[in-house]
């Protein structure tokens, strides 16, 4: 094995030596995450073993059954960042208001946002689930606790946004606006290493995701754009190969990597989509972004959007630019095929 492994701790230093006035606090709170996705990661691969499978008798703020092992990588998380003294505050999708950091401990300049465990009602069948984070710089006073207003950034504001794929292998996907990085979790000495430097999404999709069972339920142009990525057409490539696990972590990072668009559009039962803004779709943007694709809400850019609170949802276009900006041409009514 090669003595000059890049471990993800190293990379974030690494990074950390790009800004002068870093101060090491960004680099500590990535720590934090990385020790939380490690945890989650046991938690998750051994389901089946320890007593995490199946639902507690709790529903969510997003009117959910409440899975056991959402409830233990949403404490997971929250227990990895509310003592470290990076942070004024934090949000999950998983708790209705924002989490106030606790009095004992030190109040930070950043603010993370997260969704603990994005697709947990396929654990019991052991599919693939991801954890998403989005980290923003504090905008209140420096040394109050942090409130509302610091969640409520729009996504052009992230610092930094990365996911975990607890799948075949746990992937640990991040960026600080410097790139896309994939690092994979070695479990026999329990380091993230990297193994995906820069990932670039292909610019044209070869995938479409989207659970086409709402289909009767969506605007006729976002209809017609199904029918045209649906159609024959050897020159351009259609139809294309149609892709759903249910579970968005595992569906955009397996796009980012053969090039895709997912899509979860909003709908007569949904008026804005499933998808929340600030813990799903903000963070993907960014990442998505970074590695070359775009992400719309089928009018414009996703990160433009100012939220207004925290569990907004949002129409969902994302991936591979191309395919994602001819959507776009088909919602606005440009092209019927
Ligand atoms: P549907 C999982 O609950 C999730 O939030 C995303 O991970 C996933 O893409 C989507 O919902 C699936 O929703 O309505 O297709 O089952």
């Amino acid at each position: 094995m090669s003595a000059n492994i890049m471990t993800l701790t190293r990379h974030i230093i690494d990074e950390q030596y790009k800004y002068p006035e870093a101060t090491g606090e960004f680099t500590n709170l990535m720590n934090d995450i990385c020790f939380a996705a490690k945890r989650i990661s046991y938690h998750t691969n051994k389901a089946g073993l320890l007593d995490v499978l199946g639902e507690t008798d709790l529903i969510n703020v997003q009117g959910e059954k409440v899975q056991k092992l959402d409830v233990f990588a949403h404490d997971t998380m929250v227990k990895a960042l509310d003592h470290g003294g990076n942070l004024c505050c934090m949000a999950s999708e998983e708790e209705e208001g924002i989490i106030s950091i606790p009095e004992q401990y030190p109040i930070g300049k950043y603010v993370c946002l997260f969704d603990p465990l994005d697709g947990s009602s396929n654990i019991d069948a052991n599919v693939s689930v991801g954890t998403i984070f989005s980290i923003y710089k504090r905008i209140t006073d420096d040394d109050k606790p942090g409130t509302i207003e610091d969640c409520l950034q729009p996504g052009h504001q992230q610092v930094c946004a990365g996911y975990v794929v607890y799948g075949s292998s746990t992937m640990l996907v991040y960026t600080t606006g410097n790139g896309v990085h994939g690092f994979t979790l070695d479990p026999s000495f329990g380091e993230f290493v990297l193994s995906h430097p820069n990932i670039k999404i292909p610019d044209r999709a070869n995938i479409y995701s989207v659970n086409e069972s709402n289909f009767d339920y969506w605007d006729n142009n976002v209809k017609n754009y199904i029918r045209y990525v649906k159609a024959t057409d050897e020159k351009t490539n259609r139809p294309l190969n149609s892709r759903y696990i249910g579970s968005m972590v595992s569906d955009i990072h397996r796009n980012l990597l053969y090039g895709g668009i997912f899509l979860y559009p909003a709908s007569s039962k949904a008026q804005n989509g499933k998808l929340r803004l600030i813990y799903e779709a903000n963070p993907m943007a960014f990442i998505v972004e970074q590695a070359g694709g775009r992400a719309s809400n089928g009018h414009g850019d996703i990160m433009q959007i100012v939220p207004k609170e925290l569990h907004q949802r949002v129409p969902l276009f994302i991936g591979s630019k191309y395919d994602v900006v001819m959507v776009e041409e088909f919602i606005r009514g440009e092209r019927e095929s």
